[in-house]
């Protein structure tokens, strides 16, 4: 029989990736939906008719367990949050309701209705912040910079402690910067490539950043999920650091990006103020050795094919 998986989030870069994955593997797919005014399934258009979406939000523990009673799924992914750091300033309080207590009322609801249900939560590299050693693996101390990373954090130890009150089998991946066209467009990479694009066709005349120097470990997004589901078919849950172990500059990332349109970043980028974040993370870089030898996890893509590949995808979209 085919296995059932819940995820949450579904309409977010990752859940439409993971959703494509667990298709692919015979899973039947099940995507918790939280209630909009307008339609908001962009992402999974390509394989709704697979789907079985279902109307819940992490707020909400009644709806969760609605949903885990009426499908009882064997696997949970928890990949909701409120996952834009820039806006976890503006809405700390918000950040904290769905990003942390989100992952408490999601576990609480799987011990109410199936402790056998595997779990498996979305923790973040942001939790490293300031980071204490250079790469971050599992064993590197927590620092985290922003209201979002310190949610990410209460995310990540709820899941250690109901995988140790309870039992659960509660898996958390700490995944490192992770992209692809499918990215929301105010995160840095979607920003400047999708900026190149309308440079590129006339709509705009120049890209408005803000910190530039700041370096971050990017991947590639349909590489990281595969590590999702890795983790959840294991015997014994556990964490695991999920990244490529190169770190590059937005600085460089504009280089690149402008480059594959023929075009000179020096030309176009203008810093900002508006875009400088309160606390910045300078610097992430992990080391996955752990996922590598335990998961056989690697990723494919690297910076440079990912980059090009969302130059050439946002050129695409808008006919340039
Ligand atoms: P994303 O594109 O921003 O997607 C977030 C998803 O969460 C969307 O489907 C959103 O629904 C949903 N959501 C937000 N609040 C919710 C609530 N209260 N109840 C139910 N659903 C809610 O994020 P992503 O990049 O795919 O990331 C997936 C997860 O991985 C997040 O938890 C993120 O924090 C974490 N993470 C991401 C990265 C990365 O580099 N991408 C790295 C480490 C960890 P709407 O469509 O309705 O807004
Ligand atoms: O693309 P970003 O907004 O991603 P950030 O803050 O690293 O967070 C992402 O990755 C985390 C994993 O480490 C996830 F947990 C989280 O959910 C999210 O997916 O910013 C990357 C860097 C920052 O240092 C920021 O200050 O780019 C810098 N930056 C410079 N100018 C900018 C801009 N970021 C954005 N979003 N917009 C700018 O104009």
């Amino acid at each position: 029989m085919a296995k059932r998986a819940l995820i949450t989030g579904i309409t977010g870069q990752d859940g439409s990736y993971l959703a494509d994955l667990l298709l692919s593997e015979g899973y039947e797919v099940i995507g918790l939906v939280r209630r909009s005014s307008t339609e908001n399934n962009t992402r999974i258009s390509h394989i709704q008719e697979q789907l079985t979406l279902v109307s819940g939000d992490l707020m909400d523990e009644v709806s969760l367990i609605s949903v885990l009673r009426d499908h009882r799924p064997q696997e949970v992914y928890n990949l909701a949050a409120q996952s834009f750091v820039q806006a976890s300033w503006t809405q700390p309080v918000l950040t904290g309701e769905a990003t942390a207590l989100g992952v408490t009322r999601m576990l609480d609801a799987i011990r109410t209705v199936d402790p056998e249900i595997r779990f498996y939560q979305a923790s973040s590299s942001e939790m490293f912040g300031r980071v204490r050693t250079v790469p971050q693996n599992e064993h590197t101390e927590f620092y985290p910079r922003s209201p979002y990373g310190v949610a990410k954090v209460y995310g990540h130890w709820i899941t250690v402690n109901y995988r140790e009150s309870y039992n659960l089998h509660a898996s958390s991946g700490i995944l490192f910067n992770h992209e692809s066209p499918r990215r929301g467009l105010e995160f840095v990479t979607r920003k400047v490539t999708n900026g190149v694009a309308r440079i590129k066709a006339g709509l705009s005349s120049e890209l408005r950043l803000g910190n530039l120097d700041a370096h971050r470990d990017w991947g590639y997004a349909a590489d990281y999920v595969r590590a999702m589901l890795a983790m959840v078919q294991r015997d014994t849950p556990d964490d695991f650091v999920i990244a490529t172990g190169e770190t590059h500059s937005v600085r460089e990332l504009c280089e690149v990006a402008f480059a594959a349109a023929g075009l000179k970043y020096e030309d176009y980028v203008v810093v900002d103020p508006k875009f400088i974040r309160p606390a910045e993370v300078d610097l992430l870089v992990g080391d996955s050795t752990k996922a590598r030898d335990v998961l056989g996890w690697k990723c494919e893509v690297d910076f440079y094919a990912l980059i090009e590949m969302m130059v050439v995808s946002d050129l695409n979209i808008l006919g340039a």
